[in-house]
């Protein structure tokens, strides 16, 4: 039995109640119950029910009796209930539980679509279709389960995504659009194991060729390197990516193209309590052979400064030094030479011994000097600059006053500061250049490419007790996506209908433009506000809030300041924001004097991550303020990632988008444990509950005139039709006996209920398999 929780009450009443709707198999649903939530069709005796009991619970039963006020319903427990008639909801018949598509339902109430996500979630099927979209609830079962009996249960579990990933590709291969497979949900919800599910069905569809290989070990060697442990979730995503995956005319892969949204680069010097660092310095650190580990002088994790802070150093059920051997298994797949991987380690080995150096205070104003250590020794060995140098560096900053150049010392926060900065900044250098290797190894073969498929991936919705930069941005990236699912599954659709002049029942649904406001608005929003404030000298967290105040507090997704936080009301929940470097971590200033150390390096990757931090195109012609930086100013971090995200929001712009929704069933990451409250919130804010709404009053599936005379034009019978796709496309749908009910003819298109299709479908391949046959025979009797 499913019992919901109702946390908010009067939701549960008035949200869905409206969303009766008939369905062919249900016996008991009259006409009332299309017109908007009576419940008289339920008071039958005997039927099945959900009702709410006083403590919120929602319980099935059956109707005993019932007056004009309440009802009398015996729960599936036996006892019998008093009930007032505004808390019972109709519950599906018992043949339809566990149904594979929401709008299948009956009825599509929330404790009804809960209880059937939650019968296919106890039942192994975790993934279920809500028209357009599938939704995937996460089992967190990969690490519970033993290899052998994950492989086993995988084929079973995994029907439905291996579904959508084969209508993507065939609507492909049907040639007339790109596609896109875009995955959304909170952190922890399964994007990224699905999308690796999907990667790995569409490799498999698209042969198995090189290309195929080196794909599906990208995708490996970029977890490695940028995902990490977090309270949500124990490889969580900490950049974004759209993997663009070009096959040619017959459905080969023939290359690929990786775009990543920003990348949390504060994680390699800064970690909560419980997390951990990137994936790769762990398994660097226990899983490099011993002749790398003695030329790097690389430790166990616990030596190090910059891993050890969180207290965390390993996951359950993670072996980082078998990882480790796998990952140098990919980074040769994708022809990163063993030179170049060494070059690598080096630069993470560096990185951690950065985070070991230490300084001591000299005088009394707290100015510091590097202590000579193993640290410094090993970091400059490792970076190949001269040691006295990076001392200098660490522990110095130069003041330009006309043509004389003072010398100062640091403080030891601003030295701390300053040593962090460079190696983050090698990090993030360290990961776009794996980046473009794995690129150039995909190098899309121009001549054979024809259409492709881009799976996007990001950071999930995060919500801390508070939140910082990261979250901002990653917040901000998910209410984007979250408009742009929105705009495809509710607006457009509607735009269209209306265009096509069809008739269609309105929906309406909750748009989050108002949050968009609050981020993009010029000239007082978010981002130009965080922006105009880093430019100031004197400003602090404290007057970054008031400022905002200021000029938001009449948006109403501004939801107050406090004490030198802010808070925003996210499609997702509210999310309070503030403190810890906000103001720096949008400006992310590299020190020119850094520049120039990593320039002056002997080897070759420090050299070449100078010359990139230099580059014009990291550049940004506005100046905005940053003590001692390059002589150019960088864009902020804030502008760069809105950059980021509207390219790729862009490019998903030219394809068509096939949405998968994960949510996750509980925060502790277990298998086995379906948290209603949890579910319903999420089910609530992703909007799916809308989308099951739309899907059953829409037409998902769509065709020009055109196109379905082409397609289906060879079922026609009778040649005697008007060749006119319009008059060919209705002679065919009526030779099928497709019920007038079922779709409708646009201006331009035709629209059909879903699952429509399927039959003429079925038609067409037997049809054509027919003519293979034939062919088959008449070359065997000429030859
Ligand atoms: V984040 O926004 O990057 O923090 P994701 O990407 O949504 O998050 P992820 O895919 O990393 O979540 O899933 C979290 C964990 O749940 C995985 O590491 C697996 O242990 C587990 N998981 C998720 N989906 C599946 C699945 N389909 N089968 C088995 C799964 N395990
Ligand atoms: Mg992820």
């Amino acid at each position: 039995e499913s019992p919901p929780c109702a946390t908010n009450e009067e939701s549960w009443q008035n949200d869905y109640s409206d969303l009766y709707a008939t369905h062919s198999t249900s016996p008991s649903v009259t006409d009332e119950s299309t017109s908007g939530g009576n419940v008289n069709c339920v008071l039958n005796k005997e039927f099945q029910v959900w009702c709410q009991l006083s403590n919120g619970q929602w319980k099935s039963g059956k109707i005993e009796s019932a007056s004009i006020e309440d009802s009398l319903v015996m729960l599936s427990d036996g006892s019998v209930v008093t009930v007032p008639r505004g808390n019972i909801l109709p519950a599906n018949p018992d043949y339809l539980e566990g149904n594979d598509d929401l709008i299948r339902l009956s009825f599509l109430n929330e404790p009804s679509v809960l209880h059937n996500l939650q019968t296919r979630y106890y039942d192994d099927q975790i993934y279920t279709k809500a028209g357009r979209i599938l939704v995937a609830i996460n089992p967190f079962n990969d690490v519970h389960f033993h290899e052998n009996e994950f492989r086993t249960r995988k084929k079973l579990m995994y029907p439905l995504v291996h579904a959508i990933a084969e209508s993507t590709f065939n609507e492909m291969m049907r040639g007339e659009e790109n596609q896109s497979i875009i995955l959304s949900g909170q952190s922890g919800a399964g994007k990224t194991k699905t999308a690796s599910i999907v990667i790995e069905y569409l490799a498999s569809l698209g042969g198995h060729n090189d290309m195929q290989h080196k794909l599906l070990q990208a995708n490996l060697i970029l977890e490695a390197f940028g995902n990490a442990k977090t309270f949500m979730n124990h490889n969580s995503s900490r950049f974004g990516k759209l993997i663009e995956i070009h096959f040619n005319s017959t459905g080969e892969i023939c290359g690929a193209q990786i775009e990543t949204l920003l990348l949390e680069k504060s994680r390699v010097a800064h970690l909560s309590k419980g997390e951990r660092s990137y994936h790769i310095f762990y398994q660097l650190c226990s899983g490099a052979p011993s002749h790398l580990k003695e030329k790097f002088n690389l430790k166990s994790s616990r030596e190090f400064d910059y891993l050890k802070q969180s207290g965390c150093l390993t996951i359950d059920a993670v072996d980082d030094a078998q990882k480790f051997h796998t990952l140098v298994e990919a980074l040769d797949v994708v022809q990163i030479s063993r030179e170049d991987q060494e070059n690598a380690f080096a630069m993470l080995s560096a990185i951690l011994w950065l985070g070991n150096i230490s300084f001591q205070i000299i005088d009394s104003e707290n100015h510091v000097e590097v202590i000579a250590d193993e640290a410094v020794a090993s970091a400059s060995k490792l970076l190949g600059c001269d040691v006295h140098d990076l001392m200098l560096l660490l522990s110095t900053h130069h003041i330009q006053a006309g043509n004389n150049s003072v010398t100062q010392k640091l403080s030891s926060e601003q030295a701390i500061g300053m040593r962090n900065t460079l190696a983050k900044s090698i990090y993030a250098s360290l990961f776009d250049w794996l980046l473009e290797r794995i690129n150039m190894s995909l190098k899309i073969d121009q001549q054979k490419a024809w259409r492709s498929i881009s799976i996007v991936d990001i950071y999930g919705f995060e919500s801390f007790q508070r939140n910082s930069f990261e979250q901002f941005c990653i917040n901000y990236a998910n209410e984007r996506l979250q408009q742009y699912f929105k705009r495809h599954i509710f607006k457009l659709e509607q735009e269209e209908y209306n265009r096509e002049g069809i008739d269609w029942t309105r929906v309406d649904f909750n748009d989050n433009q108002e949050c968009l406001n609050l981020f993009e608005q010029k000239p007082y929003g978010l981002l130009l506000l965080l922006d105009e404030e880093s430019k100031s000298v004197h400003a602090t967290d404290l007057t970054l809030v008031n400022k905002l105040k200021h000029h938001l507090s009449s948006n109403p997704c501004f939801k107050g300041e406090k004490d030198g936080f802010f808070s925003v009301l996210h499609y997702a929940g509210e999310v309070l924001y503030g403190k810890s470097g906000f103001l720096e971590k949008n400006i992310d200033s590299m020190h020119s004097a850094a520049i120039q150390l990593l320039s002056s390096c002997t080897y070759e990757l420090p050299q070449l991550f100078a010359s990139n931090l230099l580059k014009p195109s990291q550049m940004h012609m506005s100046p905005l303020l940053s003590l001692g930086a390059t002589g150019f100013q960088k864009q902020s971090v804030g502008m760069k990632f809105k950059d980021q995200l509207f390219k790729l929001l862009q490019q998903l712009e030219t394809t068509k988008p096939h949405f998968i929704c994960c949510i996750k069933p509980n925060n502790k990451q277990l298998p086995n444990m379906f948290e209603k409250d949890l579910v319903l919130q999420q089910l609530r804010s992703s909007g799916v509950l809308e989308v099951v709404k739309i899907s059953r009053s829409g037409y998902p599936t769509q065709m020009t005139h055109q196109q379905f005379a082409r397609r289906y034009g060879l079922l026609r019978l009778d040649h005697e039709t008007s060749q006119k796709p319009l008059s060919l496309s209705v002679a065919i749908l009526d030779q099928f006996n497709i019920h007038p009910d079922t779709y409708q003819v646009g201006y331009t298109k035709l629209f059909f209920r879903s699952g429509q299709v399927a039959t003429l479908e079925d038609a067409r391949n037997r049809m054509l398999q027919g003519i293979v046959k034939v062919q088959k025979c008449i070359r065997g009797h000429l030859a």
